[in-house]
């Protein structure tokens, strides 16, 4: 009298890898959009799925995938991001066994990696869960503040100020659109590039702030078609921050390794260690 089990697909990491390379493809599928590439959204969305995380409660972070539930969704910060996680509904009707969670971080390690930056350890077992999920809105960084505010949000999710300069890094990719964030432009001028020109910048530009009617922002002297945030900017005014920031400026390898370590952190913020599937992490992108 065996009773009948269902067998029930259990996907190994040649799976995800097949995951992985769909995604790749859809971030080269995009000569319309921005700069030809949707890595950076997709970088984006894995950040704010995984950096609603606090760990003073244990909530918040990547394991539900909250942002699909329309409070976290229409959470101001998480503006734009519907690109993004319309791009992954196509990946997953084509994967289904996959969690929301494993398929936005895959996604943010793809992109990352895609666009030439280090490889980021990453492994699966996220698991989707419910509305009731959904954080507080004000977890993610606002723009218009100072270091306080920034050490504030990423000691809440337990990263030092050495982590946090190397993950806002992050803005060598991509740009501000003004019907999204209300910001404009992009931080380098290769933002379908991983370096380390994000910090080099900071340092080498004279930056002024911009005369508009939009938010405050800066922009570079010389050809005014760069910007950053206010709180980019800080990163070379803090004492503490701007140690690292230079540092990174110097060593492009010292960043690959330690934005590298954050990141793999912060994609498994929130996610109970006996989910994961294995014990360490993979390295994705190699059998491609
Ligand atoms: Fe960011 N970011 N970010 N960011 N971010 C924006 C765009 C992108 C802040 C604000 C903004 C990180 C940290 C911070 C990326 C990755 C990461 C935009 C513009 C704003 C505003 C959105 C828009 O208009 O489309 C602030 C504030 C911080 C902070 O730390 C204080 C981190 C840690 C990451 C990361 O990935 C680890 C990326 C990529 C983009 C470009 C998105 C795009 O569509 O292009």
């Amino acid at each position: 009298q065996t009773a009948k089990v269902a067998t029930k697909f259990t996907p190994t990491k040649a799976d995800y890898q097949k995951v992985y390379n769909r995604i790749a493809e859809i971030i080269d599928d995009a000569s319309d959009y921005d700069d030809g590439s949707y890595g950076p959204v997709l970088l984006r969305l894995a950040w704010h799925a995984s950096g609603t995380y606090d760990k003073n409660t244990g909530t918040g972070g990547s394991n539900y995938a909250t942002m699909r539930f329309e409070p976290e969704a229409l959470h101001g910060a998480n503006a734009g991001l519907h690109v993004a996680r319309g791009l992954m509904e196509k990946v997953k009707k084509e994967f289904d066994w996959i969690s929301y969670g494993d398929l936005w971080t895959l996604a943010g390690v793809c992109a990352v990696q895609e666009m030439a930056g280090p490889k980021i350890p990453w492994r699966p077992g996220r698991i989707d869960g419910f509305v009731t999920h959904v954080t507080p809105d004000g977890r993610l960084p606002d723009a218009t503040q100072g270091a306080p505010h920034i050490r504030d949000i990423f000691y809440r999710m337990g990263f030092n100020d050495q982590e946090i300069v190397a993950l806002s890094g992050a803005h060598a990719l991509g740009r501000c659109h003004p019907d999204r964030s209300g910001f404009q432009g992009p931080w380098t001028f290769s933002p379908t590039t991983f370096t380390n020109d994000y910090f080099k910048l900071l340092f080498d530009e004279k930056w002024v702030w911009k005369s508009w009617s939009g938010p405050k922002q800066l922009e570079d002297k010389k050809t005014k078609s760069l910007m950053m945030l206010p709180t980019d900017y800080v990163l070379t005014q803090d004492k503490s921050f701007k140690k690292y920031a230079k540092a990174y400026a110097d060593d492009n390898e010292l960043f690959f390794k330690d934005f590298s370590s954050a990141f793999s952190r912060l994609l498994e913020l929130g996610v109970p260690t006996q989910q994961f599937v294995a014990s360490e992490p993979w390295i994705m992108g190699d059998e491609a």
